[in-house]
């Protein structure tokens, strides 16, 4: 067991990113990074638990059910990068399945340094896996971490837990080339993406009966208060989650309740809100199992294999570099 971090902060753009998403001009927007601050990040993990929230633990089900399906495709040694790793709590089953044959390098990348930090905690015991964590924007971090592998190692990347769900579908495809390009032919890339499901499920799933989805949402505002010393009044915005079915995606809104300005300071604004208007703050879209290999196919990837959850509809996908 050893452990480093490597760390780079990158200087905060959540100022002109705040100032840039409320001032435009039709559908005032925030980008979906900025809600996995610390508590961003533990409310998340409460998500992940919650009977609603499927995703998460048919995420888990498959790692755990089929980690030992995973490595015999894999080749005999392997360097593991994460794109943010969260707790890395799924991640041990395939770490563990990866360790019985042989000492294996694992690099978590994560803008979090909490999720960093709690995923070092949970994972570093396992033995025969040593963990890099790099806390970089993912391409940095997976540009740094392939620069570790020795010549006769395949490169594996996680990218779990659907994130790739939070891209536009186009965003999405150009991100998968992107990584494709860090690559080389043979290495391969793990995806996990969220299914298309009966609407009163997914809703649910976004707006939980205890409300801590909203309060997820809601932290965004009481971020920018806290770090950008605005004074957003809580009680003024609700969370809206709502099914895009153009886009195939459930959105998160939060939705003023009144006719208000806000004062943002240190982005240099007052943004002015109307009754009923929403700021979007977030879209996971889902996905159906040929899509995935489509685009993985647009993207310089073959679907080598599948493995789907049924009881939350949920696909893994192991992808190889073309
Ligand atoms: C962590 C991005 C997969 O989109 O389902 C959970 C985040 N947002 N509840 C998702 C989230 C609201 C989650 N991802």
């Amino acid at each position: 067991m050893a452990t480093a971090v490597i760390a780079q902060r990158s200087s905060s753009d959540l100022a002109a990113d705040v100032r840039a998403g409320l001032l435009r001009p039709g559908q005032k927007e925030l980008p979906s990074k900025y809600l996995y601050d610390e508590i961003g990040s533990e409310l998340f993990e409460v998500i992940s638990v919650l009977p609603e929230y499927g995703l998460t633990r048919a995420d888990e089900r498959l790692l755990r059910r089929h980690a030992t399906d995973i490595v015999p495709r894999l080749e005999a040694h392997v360097l593991v990068a994460e794109l943010g790793s969260g707790s890395g709590k799924k991640t041990r089953w395939l770490l563990e399945a990866l360790a019985r044959r042989q000492r294996t390098t694992y690099c978590p990348i994560e803008i979090s340094r909490t999720a960093l930090a709690r995923c070092e905690s949970e994972l570093s015991q396992i033995e025969c896996i040593s963990i890099v964590g790099f806390e970089r924007p993912y391409l940095d971090g997976l540009l740094a971490a392939a620069a570790r592998r020795d010549k006769n190692e395949q490169l594996l990347v996680l990218f779990l837990g659907s994130t790739i769900g939070n891209f536009d579908r186009d965003a999405a495809e150009r991100f998968l080339s992107e990584v494709r390009r860090i690559l080389f032919p043979g290495d391969a890339l793990l995806l996990g993406t969220d299914l298309e499901k009966p609407l009163p499920q997914l809703l649910a799933a976004y707006d939980d009966s205890i409300g801590v989805t909203a309060a997820f949402n809601l932290n965004l505002l009481a971020r920018i208060n806290r770090e950008l010393g605005a004074d957003f009044d809580l009680e003024a915005f609700q969370h809206v989650a709502r099914y895009n079915p153009a886009h195939r995606r459930v959105e998160m809104h939060l939705r003023s309740t009144a006719d208000q300005t806000v004062t943002i300071p240190a982005a240099g604004c007052i943004v002015a809100f109307l009754k009923d208007e929403t700021i979007w703050t977030e879209s996971s879209h889902k996905y159906r199992t040929s899509e995935i290999s489509e685009m993985a196919g647009r993207s310089g990837f073959k679907c080598d294999s599948q493995w789907i959850d049924t009881e939350w509809p949920f696909a893994e996908s192991l992808l190889i570099a073309e």
